[in-house]
């Protein structure tokens, strides 16, 4: 368990006034510009890559890693992009991190953007974020009236300009190259990698894309140093994480943990625990949506860090639990999950344009009895003919919480079939 003392997220309740003047009391922006003076870029990035810090986005890759990927800074401008779409099912952390943590989000970037040579950063928000970008951009009103932003930003020597563009309601827009497209002002759709963002990213120059956690955790690590983050967790995953706890829980929160947790004392730590008791559970989706679902037997024991899940052929992914107890219909809440896929895919490839279509109407039919046993194997191969042959990782969203589903509920589907054996 996390202690109070190694937490990052001090007001992710938002208990207290999120504006700069508490924010600084909290220990936000001290020393930064000293920070940036003292350190080199290199320094900075070793630093994060010694931290052991993964993406929080969903990926999980290896921050320092990605930028260490950037090319050595040349003619072209380098860009940070920060991605702020938060909108896989289950996953609202990054909606608390914006509404009540946003100087840490903001401190996070002229950081980065130092250490990644960019003076220029974009936080792109989901459109739906209203209130989160009401309140990202008043406090970054503040940081440049504060000289925290712009020319010589907080007395770093560094120039530094931070702006937030909103999205437009296309979960599609929260994948990186989606993002870049709708951002230079065109149709969100996915661009065939590589070449990756950090070589040719925004307006064709290197850019590192981050998430909004990923970002705002950059000044604690930097401040507390990387022994210190890496102390944390697993030896594999490092440091400490926001999870998102919803569904048939008596108390739905946010809470920041330790990585490697038992997903059992989280949920019954901060959650309340499963509604009519831990033996009432029928299943979790540990890592939003995108994820495949771990039924009860995986969830005694599993703990919540990128190996263990894996281990089980799931992921910790956005870290969204979605808890379901046994009052769930599990076939229709997967179709439901399919239709959300069938409905945000971009269209541009066949496998997944087609695929979710089919994956949909196949479990429509099969929740409601109405298909065949060998339905199942068909509905199987179509996620199989889906995953690995996409441009980028929707179709996998999409097919892999389908398989999940099979392997672990198969009998439940057949059940339902049986007046077509
Ligand atoms: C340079 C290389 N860069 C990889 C970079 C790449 C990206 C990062 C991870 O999908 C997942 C997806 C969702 N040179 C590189 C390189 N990179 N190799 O590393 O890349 P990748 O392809 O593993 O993942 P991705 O395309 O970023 C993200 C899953 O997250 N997900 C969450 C979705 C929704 C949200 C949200 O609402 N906020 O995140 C949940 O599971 O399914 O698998 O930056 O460029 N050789
Ligand atoms: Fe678009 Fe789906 Fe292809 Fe991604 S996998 S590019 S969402 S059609």
């Amino acid at each position: 368990m996390l202690e109070e003392k190694d937490k990052i997220f001090t007001n992710l309740y938002g208990q207290q006034d999120w504006r700069l003047k508490r924010a600084r009391a909290r220990g936000d922006w001290t020393q930064t510009g000293e920070f940036i003076q003292q350190k080199s870029h290199e320094g900075i990035l070793q630093e994060i890559i010694k931290s052991g810090l993964r993406g929080r986005g969903g990926a999980g890759f290896p921050t320092g890693k990605k930028w260490s990927f950037l090319p050595k800074p040349g003619s072209l401008p380098h860009y940070l992009v920060i991605n702020a779409d938060e909108s896989e099912p289950g996953t609202c952390k990054d909606r608390d991190v914006l509404l009540y943590e946003p100087h840490k989000l903001i401190e996070g970037a002229l950081l980065t953007g130092f250490t990644v040579h960019a003076h220029c950063a974009y936080i792109y928000i989901r459109g739906e974020f209203y209130r989160e970008a009401e309140h990202l951009q008043k406090a970054i009103d503040e940081a440049y009236e504060a000289g925290l932003l712009g020319k010589n930003a907080a007395a770093s020597g560094w120039d530094f300009d931070l702006y937030v563009h909103r999205g437009a309601g296309a979960y599609i827009c929260g994948e990186e190259t989606a993002l870049l497209e709708s951002l230079e002002g065109r149709k969100g759709m996915p661009r065939l990698k590589p070449p990756y963002p950090a070589i040719m990213g925004l307006y064709g120059c290197p850019t590192i894309i981050n998430n909004v956690e990923t970002i705002a955790v950059v000044p604690t690590i930097l401040r507390r140093g990387a022994e210190w983050f890496a102390s944390l967790g697993t030896p594999q995953s490092t440091g400490s994480k926001i999870f998102c706890i919803s569904g048939h829980v008596n108390k739905p929160c946010n809470v920041e943990e330790a990585l490697g947790i038992p997903l059992r004392t989280l949920i019954e730590t901060h959650a309340g625990g499963v509604r009519g008791g831990w033996d009432n559970l029928l299943a979790v989706i540990p890592g939003g949506s995108s994820v495949p679902l771990i039924p009860k037997e995986v969830c005694d024991t599993v703990t919540m860090d990128y190996e263990s899940l894996q281990a089980h052929a799931s992921g910790l992914g956005t870290a969204g639990i979605i808890v379901m107890d046994k009052s769930t219909d599990i076939v229709a809440t997967i179709a439901r999950l399919a239709k959300f896929y069938m409905h945000e895919s971009c269209g541009q490839c066949t496998p997944c344009r087609e695929g979710t279509g089919w994956m949909w109407r196949m479990l429509t039919k099969l929740s409601a009895g109405e298909g065949a046993i060998d339905d199942i194997d068909r509905l199987l191969d179509v996620t199989h003919q889906i995953e690995g042959h996409t441009i980028c990782a929707l179709g996998d969203a999409a097919a892999w919480p389908v398989q999940g589903l099979i392997r672990h509920f198969r009998p439940e589907i057949e059940r339902r079939q049986k007046k077509y054996l």
